[in-house]
């Protein structure tokens, strides 16, 4: 299979190419000039803001699967950077839906989007026909890529499946994200680097967490057995305590660690509890999460140890 992963240069890009080259595709992947990337697959520089390089290399490629990985991918950054977040996210994804659209055989589609675009959700486990009310900048670019690539699949018939992942963790991601930053200040704290305090945010929200190896499992299987027009939630199906997970990554370290909330990290409206409704997932591919949170944990943090005493 001739796969192509646009935005590789990621957090998940990295996994999705390995899951890819481990069964394997030709992988051919973009990045931005000057990113680091995996060197198991064939390189590509390109910036999704310029319509004729896509369909320049979709037309060079012709693959038989595009994941569309590239993004403004911070809720934190979308609110400082609104219309760059509005250009990657949405003008970016039309210059691929139009590039694909353009290519004799029409090849395979995953849009990734994102659980932000319920916003607070009132019922859950939330499922994909849930009406979608984002807030935030990063949300509501997600939900117009995710209407976008409906209308496509429908007007053009294209092979397009659009997904909403919930919360992904593991080894590599960026410590804007919770368990990663836990996870990096407990480092930090064992090394030294830092006073014997963790500093924490909303301890009682839940959020559905999946070990980011087990997303890009999915998102194969999507490519795979997913029903083209469709959009499908990605997650664990089970919410879980911000608090419970501080307590399984101070259990699993020596150090005498107190903890402190810093009002930086109390997010305005945080909503109570998001779980997704993965059935249509499990129903349409047969996936099941395998790595569990505490692996996930040990993994995340060992990763810290290794880059703070580099
Ligand atoms: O912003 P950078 O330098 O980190 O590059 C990001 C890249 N990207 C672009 N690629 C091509 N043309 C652009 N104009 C452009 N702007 C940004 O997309 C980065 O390498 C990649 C997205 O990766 P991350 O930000 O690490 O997101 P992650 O966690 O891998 O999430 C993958 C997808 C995204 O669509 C998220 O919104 C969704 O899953 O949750």
């Amino acid at each position: 299979m001739n796969t192509l992963v646009i935005g590789g240069g990621g957090f998940v890009g990295q996994y999705l190419i390995a899951e890819l080259t481990a069964g394997g595709h030709r992988v051919h992947a973009t990045r931005l000039p000057g990113e680091q990337i995996r060197e198991d697959c064939t390189l590509h520089e390109l910036d999704i803001l310029q319509p004729e390089a896509v369909s320049a290399l979709l037309e060079q490629l012709k693959p038989d699967w595009v994941f569309h990985l590239a993004a403004q991918s911070s809720v934190a950054l979308s609110w400082k950077r609104p219309q760059l977040t509005a250009d990657v996210n949405i003008k970016g994804t039309l210059n691929v839906l139009e590039a694909v659209r353009q290519l004799e055989h029409q090849p395979r589609v995953l849009l990734i989007g994102s659980g932000e675009e319920y916003g607070p959700v009132s019922c859950c486990p939330v499922g994909e026909d849930a009406p979608l009310h984002p807030g935030n900048v990063y949300a509501a670019t997600k939900a117009c890529q995710g209407m976008l690539g409906e209308i496509y699949a429908k007007a053009y018939r294209m092979e397009i499946l659009c997904v909403r992942a919930f919360n992904h963790v593991g080894p590599g991601q960026a410590p804007v994200f919770v368990v990663s930053d836990f996870c990096r200040q407990t480092a930090a704290i064992e090394l030294g680097q830092q006073d014997p305090v963790i500093r924490i945010g909303n301890l009682s929200a839940k959020r559905d967490f999946t070990d980011v190896r087990d997303v890009v499992r999915a998102y194969v299987l999507l490519a795979e057995k997913g029903v083209a027009g469709r959009v499908y939630n990605v997650g664990s199906g089970r919410a879980v305590e911000i608090r419970g997970i501080l307590d399984q990554i101070l259990a699993q370290s020596e150090a005498a660690i107190s903890a402190e909330t810093d009002p930086a990290k109390l997010r305005p409206v945080d909503v109570p509890v998001v779980e997704a409704d993965i059935r249509r997932l499990q129903a349409d591919t047969g996936w099941q999460p395998r790595i569990p949170l505490e692996q996930t944990i040990q993994d995340t943090l060992a990763y810290w140890r290794r880059e703070l005493a580099k």
